[in-house]
């Protein structure tokens, strides 16, 4: 448990110390590369890589290396931070509105429906509870929750594992567990309250251990295995290790079906989107 309580201590500063960095003509790359570094600084790990994801883009999005997108006045930008300590996860994203106050009541429905969530956690919970008031809240402000886009339980090395912890009710009759771990993270959005499918992240995760042949791809995944385990990584980071030539040997990994990429997860309507998310542990409260 002390490493959770320590995870969620570093999750919590790197988040707020991620705000801090949100402003206009910001890169998007600085933004996640400082904050991966302070995880790093304060005695933490990157449980995957930080989402700068912006208006209708709702998760997902990391900067490519040499990314040159920036902050510009009206962005919706949600911050998404996952570390770990010794493989104890914790989860957390915030939503900033960039010099304009035109979203400020969207991103208000998210962090209350995470706020009203969380009063109402304890053993005995139902899960369709804590979904449906999510969707009350996100409803009251005139908004739509994301209904394909769900809270989680973490577990060692994993971010996400049983429980789904739904934006809606969706009529699941069990009850959370003393000690269960969950990260909750409303979306709220103008839009339909769907994601679809987008380009690729450029955020891969191992999906198979098999060997592969070519000398280059198999150092780095042995690299991939011993550093980031089952945890999200992305091309950025191996770059940085590898050099640009990596590009080509994780091309190999992800057709040999290895490595999976993960995409950018837009509104299907484009909607403009906001999240909010903590991660807690039943019967104790947040710890991030
Ligand atoms: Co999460």
């Amino acid at each position: 448990m002390e490493d959770y309580f320590k995870s969620g201590e570093i999750c919590k500063k790197a988040r707020e110390y991620g705000i801090t960095l949100i402003k206009e003509n910001a890169k998007l790359l600085d933004i996640a590369e400082k904050v991966e570094e302070k995880i790093k600084e304060l005695g933490g790990e990157c449980a995957f890589p930080v989402d700068v994801s912006l208006n209708h883009i709702a998760a997902h999005d990391t900067p490519k290396f040499n990314d040159d997108r920036v902050v510009t006045k009206g962005d919706v930008v949600k911050l998404d931070i996952g570390v770990h300590v010794n493989g104890k996860v914790s989860d957390t994203a915030i939503t900033v509105e960039v010099g304009s106050k035109k979203y400020e009541k969207l991103i208000l429905a998210s962090e209350n429906a995470l706020e009203n969530a969380i009063k109402i956690i304890k053993p005995g919970v139902k899960i369709r509870e804590i979904g449906k008031m999510i969707q009350e809240t996100i409803q009251k402000y005139g908004f739509s929750p994301i209904i394909n886009l769900s809270g989680h339980g973490v577990d060692d090395y994993e971010i996400h594992t049983k429980p789904t912890i739904p934006n809606y009710d969706n009529g699941d009759n069990n009850v959370l567990k003393e000690g269960t771990i969950i990260a909750i993270e409303p979306f709220a959005t103008d839009g339909e309250g769907k994601i679809i499918e987008g380009k690729p992240s450029g955020i891969y995760g191992l999906i198979n251990e098999r060997n592969i042949r070519d000398n280059n791809a198999r150092k780095i995944l042995n690299f991939i295995k011993e550093k980031y385990k089952t945890l999200p990584f992305c091309e950025r980071w191996i770059i940085k290790e590898f050099g640009n030539s990596a590009k080509l040997s994780l091309l190999l990994l992800e057709r040999e079906g290895i490595i999976k990429q993960f995409n950018v997860l837009p509104e299907i309507k484009k909607g403009q989107v906001s999240q909010a998310e903590r991660t807690v542990i039943v019967g104790k409260g947040v710890i991030n």
